[in-house]
C-alpha cells in the first residue's frame, strides 16, 4: 500500500462515528421563542404555534417486538418535541388515543412512554446488561448499576397516566433527574383505568451528558446548541389489559426501528435542534457579542450576531470611534466603565440596532 493511502485510510477511521439508527431520517426539535414558552399545565393551546411538519405520528412508529400492523383504533399518538435557546431543556407535547388506558397497578404493569435521549451523542450502552464487558469484576450487577446505568444518556419510563406513582420512573440511577429544576409534567384526561380515550401530557426533561447517581452537584447538562443534532427516540409500551397478571405489554412502538433502543444510545434517533422559524422572527434583528482580546491593551474583539440579509454594519464604539467592518476588534485608548456600544445594521428589508450600555468595560 502507498504511504498516502495508508494515511487517507487512517484518516476515515478516525473520522467520529456518529451511529444512529434511520440515519437518512432527521427529526426536527421546534425552537420556542423565549417569550412563548410553553406553560407545562396540560392544556397544548400553547404549541398551536408549531407547524405540522414538527408533528411525530404513529406512521413512523413500528412495533419492533410483535410486528403487529398500525390500527389507530387500538393506539393512535403524536409527539412535538421543542426548545428553547438558552435552556437546556426538552420539551414535549404527548397527545394520545388508547383503547384501554392501564394504570391502576402499582408495578411496571402501566401504558409507558419510554423516552431515551443522548444529548452529546456518546452513542453506546446506557444500561449494565448491554456493555460488552459485563460481568467483569460485577460491571452487569450493582457497581455497574450505580456507575453507569443513565449517566451519559437518559431512560424516561413516562406513566400514562401517572396515577398514584411520579409522572416518570428512570430507569437508571439517577431518579433525581426527574424532579424540579431538571423536569416538570402535567397531563389532562378524562377516563378511568380500563377506558378509552385521549391523554395530553405535556413535559420538560434535561438532559445530561454525565448524570451520576450522587446528584446533581457534579452532573454535566448537555449543551443544546442551535441546529446541533441530538440523539433521541420514544416507544409506547401499549398495555391493554389490566387483568393480565404478567408484565406483558401487547404494543411496542418504536420511532428507533431497533427494540435495543431502550438501552443503546448508538439506536437512537437524529433530531435536530431548529433555529426560530421565519414567521416568528422580524426581518432584520441586530444582536452582536464581544471578547476581551488583551484586557492591559483594552483590545476587544467584537463579533455580529445580527440575524436576516444585511449588507451594511455600523459600530458606534461609544469613545467617538466607530467601524464599518462585520467583526471589528477595537482597541480603546482609555480605561472606562461607561462605553455604550451600538450595532446599527441594514438590508433590503430593514434595519435594526442593538446598544449595550454597562457590558464593555476596560481597565
Ligand atoms: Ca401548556
Ligand atoms: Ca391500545
Ligand atoms: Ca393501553
Amino acid at each position: 500500500m502507498k504511504y498516502w493511502m495508508h494515511l487517507a485510510t487512517c484518516a476515515l477511521l478516525a473520522m467520529p462515528v456518529v451511529a444512529l439508527e434511520r440515519p437518512d431520517t432527521t427529526f426536527k426539535i421546534f425552537q420556542f421563542p423565549a417569550d412563548m414558552i410553553p406553560r407545562v399545565d396540560g392544556d397544548p393551546a400553547d404549541w398551536t404555534m408549531v407547524p405540522a411538519d414538527y408533528a411525530i405520528g404513529i406512521e413512523e412508529l413500528k412495533d419492533t417486538v410483535h410486528d403487529s400492523p398500525i390500527d389507530t383504533t387500538d393506539l393512535d399518538v403524536t409527539v412535538r418535541v421543542g426548545w428553547v435557546k438558552g435552556l437546556n431543556r426538552l420539551y414535549f407535547l404527548y397527545e394520545a388515543y388508547d383503547d384501554y388506558w392501564d394504570f391502576s397497578h402499582r408495578d411496571l404493569h402501566n401504558d409507558i412512554l419510554e423516552i431515551v435521549v443522548d444529548g452529546d451523542l456518546s452513542g453506546g450502552p446506557l444500561i449494565p446488561q448491554l456493555r460488552e464487558d459485563k460481568g467483569v469484576n460485577g460491571l452487569e450487577g450493582l457497581d455497574g448499576h450505580f456507575k453507569f446505568h443513565g449517566v451519559h444518556a437518559q431512560n424516561y419510563h413516562v406513566l400514562t397516566p401517572a396515577d398514584g406513582k411520579p409522572w416518570t420512573m428512570v430507569w437508571g440511577s439517577n431518579q433525581w433527574i426527574y424532579e424540579l429544576p431538571w423536569a416538570n409534567a402535567a397531563a389532562s384526561y378524562d377516563f378511568a383505568p380500563g377506558e378509552s380515550g385521549k391523554y395530553t401530557l405535556e413535559f420538560w426533561i434535561t438532559p445530561f451528558d454525565y448524570a451520576p447517581h450522587e446528584g446533581p452537584a457534579r452532573a454535566v447538562e448537555s449543551q443544546l446548541e442551535e441546529d446541533a443534532l441530538i440523539g433521541m427516540t420514544w416507544c409506547i409500551l401499549d398495555y391493554d389489559d389490566v387483568n393480565v397478571k404478567q408484565q406483558q405489554f401487547e404494543g411496542f412502538w418504536n420511532l428507533s426501528h431497533k427494540t435495543t433502543m431502550y438501552g443503546n444510545a448508538s439506536d437512537l434517533v437524529g433530531f435536530r435542534l431548529m433555529p426560530l422559524e421565519k414567521a416568528l422572527r422580524e426581518p432584520v434583528e441586530a444582536q452582536w457579542q464581544f471578547t476581551v482580546v488583551d484586557m492591559n491593551r483594552r483590545l476587544i474583539a467584537f463579533k455580529d450576531l445580527s440575524y436576516g440579509e444585511i449588507d451594511s454594519w455600523r459600530w458606534d464604539f461609544g469613545d467617538g470611534k466607530t467601524s464599518t467592518e462585520q467583526h471589528p476588534i477595537h482597541q480603546y485608548e482609555e480605561a472606562g466603565t461607561s462605553y455604550t456600544v451600538t450595532l446599527y445594521v441594514e438590508g433590503p428589508e430593514g434595519k435594526a440596532r442593538m446598544s449595550k450600555v454597562w457590558d464593555v468595560i476596560v481597565r
